[in-house]
């Protein structure tokens, strides 16, 4: 008989890796596009591209790290090398990278110093499709990737952020390649034991199913290991994913970690999400192109850093070499608002109280304001670090003359869930949490 009881306590005590950890708590970084692309104005090169067109006069990494750090991001992941598989580095093993471009610059670390001198972190993007590479589509190719990848893991300094693009087409000689993924992941543990992993499927942090910077209703770090198998070191991908029944719930918008999509999973792991989306409709830079709304990119904060998962936004150097204007006043002005809308925590960090436990609930908690206050949004923290446990809550606040208003409902919190909800003279924050997989853990309950 299937045992739900035993279902439940696992699901409750499915651990995030301190790695993990670590990614939840940086939430926001940047991505930086860059290559031939953004001479080409192409947003897949075709991997012929001539060296030369690659020639940014006015380079400035020190600029891009500025604009980045002006929007409140914490780090930065470099396209190192793109589809076209031109390296941003003077690799040992192609001719095809800035060594032989007129700048004749390591972009990585000059990208990578300008990160540590800012005081943000730094990635890369290797993109194992290369439309370049002679070797692509045989076995060789796999040993000149992991090479690639050594020299960034080993001659760049501390990497926070390793991304995987999962896609894989043809090159040059009209050959796909089977990607050594697991030959990868030891690489980085090796040579980067701190860093998180991005790829579709894990391990550290699964893709969210789209580019557009949309979240699910319900962003769960824990999912089926069918859907995030490199998290399941044990065994791969499992033979649902192998066939493909499952990429339809991975690829839509359902709540992949909600109770009914898990009960009947071969097993859970941690794996939250990344949002991803460019400031731009592309991801390389095109002159004709313009950043996205100001509203668009805050609700998109809301929605990712905001529920549970992390938001990285691409932000596409120019072909001077430079952040293009444009971007650099929506990205401070992103970083004002959010500085204006969520640092001044009205609670003034009173931790939860845990109330008595009452038939309509598995856990309440009340966080009480120092003095009343007008209130625009709540902020709510799950003890992730010994699992994420709340399925469905609601919310209500009291105000200074003892009135309760609100009902706002939501479902899983997490890391960290954002909730818009506008109130005056607000004396006292109350959550019932509805429905919950173990012992609730509040970390926090904040106000702003
Ligand atoms: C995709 C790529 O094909 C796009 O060019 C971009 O790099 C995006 C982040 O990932 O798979």
């Amino acid at each position: 008989m299937y045992d739900f009881r035993k279902f439940l306590d696992e699901a409750a005590h499915v651990r995030p890796s301190q790695r993990q950890l670590r990614m939840l708590d940086i939430g926001f970084y940047a991505f930086a596009h860059f290559g031939p692309n953004t001479f080409t104005d192409r947003e897949w090169g075709l991997g012929n591209e001539d060296e030369k067109c690659f020639n940014p006069v006015d380079l400035d990494c020190d600029q891009w790290v500025e604009a980045i750090k002006s929007a409140g991001m914490k780090g930065l992941v470099l396209t190192a090398k793109h589809h076209d598989g031109f390296c941003l580095w003077p690799s040992r093993y192609t001719e095809h990278s800035v060594k032989n471009s007129p700048v004749k610059r390591d972009v990585v670390k000059e990208c990578a110093e300008a990160c540590a001198r800012g005081g943000i972190k730094f990635g890369v993007y290797l993109s194992p499709w290369d439309r370049n590479s002679k070797y692509y589509g045989t076995d060789e190719y796999n040993v000149y990737y992991r090479n690639q990848l050594t020299e960034l893991l080993t001659e760049y300094g501390p990497l926070f952020h390793v991304w995987f693009d999962g896609a894989c087409g043809e090159g040059p000689n009209g050959k796909k390649q089977t990607y050594e993924f697991e030959s990868w992941w030891e690489l980085i543990r090796k040579y980067q034991p701190d860093a998180t992993i991005f790829n579709d499927h894990g391990p550290d942090i699964r893709w969210c199913g789209n580019e557009a910077g949309t979240a699910r209703h319900s962003e769960w770090a824990v999912v089926p290991s069918e859907l995030c198998y490199w998290a399941d070191v044990q065994t791969g991908p499992g033979p649902l994913a192998d066939e493909g029944k499952l990429d339809f719930m991975y690829n839509s918008d359902a709540d992949i970690g909600s109770m009914p999509n898990i009960l009947y999973s071969k097993g859970l792991v941690f794996a939250p999400s990344e949002i991803d989306m460019s400031i731009r409709p592309g991801w390389f830079w095109h002159e004709k192109e313009e950043p996205h709304s100001l509203e668009r990119l805050f609700s998109t904060y809301l929605t990712s850093v905001g529920a549970n998962a992390t938001f990285i936004l691409n932000v596409p150097p120019t072909n001077r070499g430079l952040i293009d204007e444009r971007d650099v006043v929506r990205l401070k002005e992103l970083g004002d608002l959010i500085r204006k809308e969520l640092s001044a925590d009205l609670t003034a960090g009173a931790a939860p109280v845990r109330l008595p436990y009452d038939s309509r609930t598995q856990a309440r908690f009340e966080t009480e304001l120092p003095s009343p206050a007008d209130i625009k949004y709540i902020e709510l923290s799950e003890n992730i670090a010994d699992g994420q446990r709340v399925e469905s809550f609601t919310l209500t606040i009291t105000d200074a003359d003892g009135n309760t208003r609100g009902g706002y409902q939501g479902t899983a919190i997490g890391h960290k869930k954002i909730v818009p909800f506008g109130a005056k003279n607000v004396k006292k924050i109350n959550l019932f949490v509805t429905a919950a997989r173990g012992e609730v853990e509040m970390k926090a309950i904040k106000a702003y």
